[in-house]
């Protein structure tokens, strides 16, 4: 069939329309057109292009709709690391920023220093790029060095080009951005979701992160997402303009979606403007947004002040304060841990703080009901920031009713006398193999994947493996057959399910001294004492013939510890379990304990804190470890090294504090470079 120039004209001006149409509904928020409207124009194109292949092409929006799903995500090595924002959290934070500008930049007047202003999006960081102007290849952020090509997902977001609006493209060329749910978008999703059933997204973030993470791009083709452009990584075949302000223009030129607050202005007063300005009408936005991200302007400046830990010197995300949000406790529960301590959970009444509704909320410990003067029917602040864990932050009012938070009588799963210490801060249940909330937690704890890591034994199955009777204790898992699983009719129990469960536990059944002394979960001994018994000692008897004094010679383990090891390894039930593990075959290589104890680090106490850009920090932790190092989780005078990774936090202050030295991830590289790990 021969094409007229006709039909090329309306082709032409579907795409078009539908194009104009996406961007007032998943941009502006303002559609112009209903959904049947749209659907009829979308029709008409994929009609068209059907019977007349000759006039697809890769940038029609009809290319945007779902497709093959992938079986998994291929990883994606990213040319230039994607690096993350240092963090300013009050005035003085912006101050020191620009006082390390001035001292690098070796400027007398930094009031003349001109910045970028523009919005930090609550999204998902991603990688795009094009080759001669089309779109071919999207990845996730992931650990900054590497991340997870989601092309398929992302060709199905209606903003994002599929083809640079140009005729003259660069060869080559990287994009980073947002992808986002708009709020509106979110809202819409939610509720249609509610009435069909299905799972609600927690927030605009969850539900980006969520989509764009789809094996199917059907899936993702159906959420309102959208992709926000903020900076050009790699670039051949073209020239940059000289600004961050002029290289979004240009950007929007091509076709991309910037935000529409993005300002220049010179000092720190143009930047608290700003952020006092957004600060403002953050609520009325169209997304949401953490706090605003201050840019040194010109492109020259920012090539001369480079990078510092995998974060860039010339530019810090400026953040808003942890959201707060007043609501009434209404009750307090006690959670049974795996070691039998009672944990209160204050729940609250629903209230939405931080993108989010909270109901339930640690409280820790006793001392922290005493120390913020708790009773139920309080009213309470409750403060949450991104991510970060929920906290209860100050009583408001008393209720007129309020009662005092007592401890219960006994534990309120098996009703076991309740022992506490002498300070009444940790209070535990004394149930122990008798308590079904202990067991069921140490068996948790068991197959976890830092201890003997059965992956694919969630906690839904070991909680239905309980309650059939087929286990009571970890020993019990290696001594079931799919056979028995199926016979206990467990709902959504299958063969298939039945065989993946065994044949985790199996796997586990090669392991390590350390991750199984670990996965037993004495009191006291976590990761770093389980691999320093296993260092010094090197064999599972060794350890559990050893008395309190041979035990607090072991680097990291005192007087406490050493009572409580010595204890468990002297219960009968303990031994009878360690039996049962032995006969099911569980087994680990032979530790040189001589070599073990005479490697570099021993003796040392290492933190790791921010984010390491070319690997995870568990495998950072494992490998100082491997170098004999112990690796804690918090700072004191006694730590050796604190490493800092981009967007370290408090634990770098801590160093600071304690006059702690402090590594940048190369300094780390070069060690393990240095000793082959
Ligand atoms: O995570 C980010 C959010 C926003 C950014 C960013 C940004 O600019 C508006 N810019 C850079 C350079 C980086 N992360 C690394």
């Amino acid at each position: 069939m021969s094409v007229s120039s006709e039909l090329i004209t309306q082709v032409m001006s579907l795409r078009e329309q539908l194009r104009y149409h996406n961007h007032r509904y998943y941009v502006l928020d303002a559609p112009e057109v209903s959904d049947a409207q749209y659907d009829e124009l979308f029709q008409q194109l994929k009609k068209i292009e059907q019977n007349y292949p000759e006039l697809q092409t890769l940038d029609s929006p009809t290319q945007r709709v779902g497709g093959e799903a992938i079986s998994a995500f291929q990883t994606i090595v990213h040319t230039v690391p994607m690096l993350s924002l240092g963090n300013a959290f009050s005035s003085d934070e912006l101050k020191d920023f620009e006082r390390k500008l001035k001292d690098r930049l070796e400027t007398t007047d930094i009031s003349e220093l001109e910045y970028c202003a523009e919005l930090k999006l609550d999204g998902l960081a991603i990688s795009l790029i094009y080759e001669n102007g089309l779109f071919k290849q999207g990845a996730t952020r992931g650990d900054g060095a590497t991340g997870e090509d989601i092309s398929h997902n992302l060709k199905t977001i209606r903003n994002l080009p599929l083809q640079l609006n140009t005729l003259n493209p660069p060869t080559l060329l990287e994009v980073r951005g947002e992808v986002l749910m708009p709020k509106a978008g979110f809202d819409k999703f939610n509720a249609e979701a509610q009435l069909k059933g299905e799972r609600l997204f927690a927030n605009p973030r969850n539900a980006a992160a969520g989509s764009v993470r789809q094996l199917d791009p059907n899936i993702a083709a159906k959420r309102p997402l959208a992709f926000y452009a903020y900076s050009v990584t790699q670039i051949e075949g073209a020239i940059l303009p000289n600004t961050q302000y002029d290289v979004l223009q240009w950007l929007k030129s091509f076709g991309f979606t910037i935000s529409d607050d993005i300002k220049t202005g010179k000092g720190l007063a143009f930047v608290e403007g700003f952020y006092a300005d957004i600060q403002q009408r953050r609520s009325l936005l169209p997304y949401d947004i953490d706090g605003v991200v201050i840019k040194v302007n010109e492109l020259a400046k920012q090539q001369a002040l480079g990078m510092v830990s995998r974060e860039p010197r010339w530019a810090v995300a400026y953040k808003f304060p942890a959201q707060v949000a007043s609501t009434v406790l209404e009750s307090v529960d006690f959670q049974v841990g795996r070691t039998g301590a009672l944990t209160p959970v204050a729940r609250v009444k629903p209230v939405f703080v931080g993108g989010v509704t909270i109901s339930n909320i640690t409280l820790h410990n006793m001392d922290e009901i005493r120390r913020l003067g708790l009773h139920v029917g309080d009213t309470v602040e409750v403060c949450r920031a991104g991510d970060v864990i929920p906290k209860i932050t100050q009583v408001l009012a008393r209720g007129e009713s309020s009662s005092l938070i007592e401890l219960p009588a006994c534990c309120p799963v098996c009703q076991s006398p309740i022992v506490q210490d002498e300070k009444g801060v940790i209070v535990r249940c004394s149930g122990d193999v008798y308590c079904d909330a202990q067991v069921q937690r140490r068996l948790a704890h068991f197959v976890s994947r830092k201890a003997m890591n059965a992956d694919g034994l969630g906690e839904r199955w070991l909680e239905q493996l309980l309650e059939k009777g087929l286990i009571k204790h970890s020993a019990d898992l290696y001594y079931l057959t799919a056979e028995k699983i199926l016979a206990a009719n467990i709902e959504g129990m299958g063969e298939k399910l039945a065989d993946n469960i065994i044949a985790a536990i199996t796997k586990t059944k090669h392991t390590t001294l350390q991750r199984f002394i670990y996965a037993l979960g004495i009191r006291g001994v976590g990761e770093g004492t389980s691999l320093a018994l296993a260092q010094y000692f090197g064999t599972l008897e060794a350890i559990k013939s050893a008395d309190e004094e041979t035990l607090k010679q072991v680097p990291d383990i005192g007087e406490v510890s050493a009572k409580w090891i010595v204890a468990y390894f002297s219960q009968e039930i303990h031994l009878k379990q360690l039996e049962q593990f032995l006969a099911a075959g569980i087994t680990w290589p032979i530790i040189d304990i001589e070599q073990a104890q005479h490697q570099p680090l021993v003796g040392q106490s290492w933190v790791l804190t921010g984010t390491l850009s070319s690997m995870g920090r568990d495998v950072a932790k494992a490998k100082l470890q491997q170098l004999g190092a112990k690796v804690s989780g918090s700072v004191s005078k006694k730590t050796t090294i604190v490493v800092a990774g981009a967007e370290a936090g408090s634990k770098l202050a801590d160093a600071q504090k304690h006059g702690v030295t402090v590594w940048d991830e190369t300094q780390l590289h070069d060690l393990f470079a240095q000793h082959n790990v």
